[in-house]
């Protein structure tokens, strides 16, 4: 029977309880379906857990989107709803890749970090309404709506960087890539690079540098006020940020170059051209 009329998940919902309801909600075509939760491990009326069609549990019961009776940690509750409703969707899967370490705890000691992070955000939550899970279902929703346009976003750039530029800079490996989405730092930085360049669908630019480096771009800065005058290029304080708009701060003028002309800026290589 689908879609299903009662969802179960367990008191003070979890990470993968919560995202296994959500892909139920949001891709499972499941909107009418009434919340439930019960103590963790335990069913709705302590019937056998698959016994009612109309019934789903995940992640309690030990049911078919339970995963605590097996001992593979590549499964969790959201993991097993994402199999069964929506196998081949790549951003849910790395979504739901991540929840599956998390419930399991197999995040690598080089990815995990102390800083506040989506499990703390739903402890809150649980803090905030005790004795409302539904509230902390609810809360969650547009969250990790969120998350999953972030996925989306994420296999677009790295699409994107796949047609990257590298070029050499006088501080070290220089990437250049353009997309709708403009930049992704973290990938030019994982890649090596010192400094990235970057145009977006708006037409926006930026350069960036690792924070750790000596780079100073007011040299570039100065070379781009020759080069692309009527542009509105801003150099940060730190001297190792320079935008061209941003989301933030739309531009009064964009830039006038291409992402290869603003590399050869950035090479020196345009202002030989010109003296
Ligand atoms: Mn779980």
């Amino acid at each position: 029977m689908w879609p299903p009329e009662i969802i179960v998940g367990h008191l003070a919902p979890d990470l993968d309880c919560l995202t296994a309801i959500w892909i139920l909600v949001r891709f499972g075509n499941v909107h009418n379906a009434k919340l439930v939760f019960v103590p963790a491990g335990t069913t709705l009326h302590d019937a056998p857990p698959d016994s009612d069609p109309c019934i789903i549990h995940v992640d309690t019961g030990g049911g078919r989107f339970d995963h605590h009776d097996r001992s593979d940690l590549s499964l969790s509750a959201s993991e097993l709803v994402r199999r069964f409703v929506v196998p081949d969707d790549a951003p849910l899967k790395r979504l739901v890749d991540r929840v599956t370490q998390l419930d399991n705890v197999t995040v690598p000691s080089e990815q995990r970090s102390a800083f506040f992070n989506i499990n703390d955000l739903i402890n809150g939550y649980n803090a905030l309404f005790p004795n409302y899970p539904h509230h902390v279902a609810q809360a969650m929703m547009p969250n990790l709506d969120a998350w999953y346009e972030h996925e989306v976003r994420q296999l677009r750039l790295e699409r994107a960087f796949a047609q990257r530029l590298e070029f050499d800079t006088r501080w070290g490996l220089g990437i250049a890539m353009q997309s709708d989405d403009g930049g992704s730092s973290r990938l030019a930085y994982s890649r090596g690079a010192v400094l990235y360049a970057y145009r977006d669908g708006r037409g926006y630019m930026g350069i960036a540098a690792q924070s750790r480096s000596d780079v100073d771009l007011e040299p570039i800065y100065f070379d781009l006020q020759r080069v692309d005058s009527s542009a509105d290029w801003f150099l940060h304080p730190n001297r190792r940020l320079l935008l061209c708009g941003t989301p933030k701060a739309p531009p009064r003028q964009r830039s006038r170059l291409s992402l290869e002309e603003l590399v050869n800026v950035i090479k020196g290589d345009m202002i030989n051209e010109r003296c």
